[in-house]
């Protein structure tokens, strides 16, 4: 079933061609960081917060992010898990991912048994995502135990996310990991695109209007960026990328 944030996502896309979305990383932030972050990319036309990271912060560290983030915003908070302990009861909604590249059991399906209740018992609303690490794939892969997908093998990426999208999935990630040096090559996300009808997510070293425009139109519908909120000047970076998004539109 489709819920309200997830409807929401769809609505935005379908209105403005592509969106952005913001990642914080609740390792790198104190609360009140977290919330100055999310306030300037809300203002340069970010349209959600991702969560998350690819190591531990503590349970209580990651509640109070959630809750300051979401005070100062109004913005739908999804959460980007990378095991159990990153579930917020404060969050709007999960991505509910499973790797489909890693060798490990654990993170296709064991996780998301071990994280399945709480999710129901905190009423988060969990999105199905089928997550693909592709290129140099970063502390992501590492972590996932994931083979990463190489740039040169597109006809991979299109398998895996049509396996996802078979599975149920509605929206495929393809992910070159945290400050990638090479975003997702406009090839590879052209052709996942022309193969599947779920909503393609793209992410990993996205950092110019350049790389926001040439995902857009190769044909990623939301745009991630995380790396570049780091090291301030949020304004400026994130109007950059929404930029080069809606110049797709153009
Ligand atoms: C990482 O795809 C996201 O999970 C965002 O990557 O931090 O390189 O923007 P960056």
């Amino acid at each position: 079933m489709v819920g309200a944030i997830e409807r929401y996502l769809l609505d935005k896309i379908s209105a403005e061609g592509a969106i952005h979305i913001t990642l914080i990383d609740p390792e790198k932030v104190t609360p009140s960081q977290a919330s100055a972050i999310a306030k300037k990319a809300k203002a340069s036309g970010t349209s959600a917060i991702m969560i998350g990271g690819s190591t531990f912060v503590s349970t209580k560290h990651l509640d109070d992010v959630v809750k300051t983030v979401k005070r100062a915003t109004g913005i739908p908070i999804i959460l980007f898990p990378n095991n159990v302990t990153s579930i917020s009861r404060y969050a709007d909604a999960i991505w509910f991912m499973s790797l489909l590249n890693s060798v490990d059991p654990y993170f296709l399906i064991g996780a998301q048994v071990l994280g399945a209740p709480l999710i129901r018992k905190y009423r988060l609303e969990p999105i199905p995502l089928g997550y693909i690490i592709v290129g140099e794939g970063g502390t992501a892969g590492i972590v996932g135990k994931a083979v990463p997908i190489p740039y040169d093998k597109p006809e991979l990426a299109v398998a895996h996310a049509l396996a996802g999208q078979y599975l149920g999935m509605r929206f495929i990630y393809l992910e070159a990991g945290s400050g990638a040096k090479k975003p997702v090559p406009q090839e590879m996300i052209r052709a996942v695109k022309q193969h599947i009808d779920a909503t393609l997510i793209v992410g990993g070293g996205i950092r110019s209007r350049t790389q926001a425009l040439a995902a857009a139109s190769a044909g990623a519908d939301i745009i991630v960026t995380g790396n570049i909120v780091e090291n301030g000047q949020v304004k400026d970076r994130v109007s950059e990328i929404v930029e080069g998004i809606r110049r797709y539109r153009t």
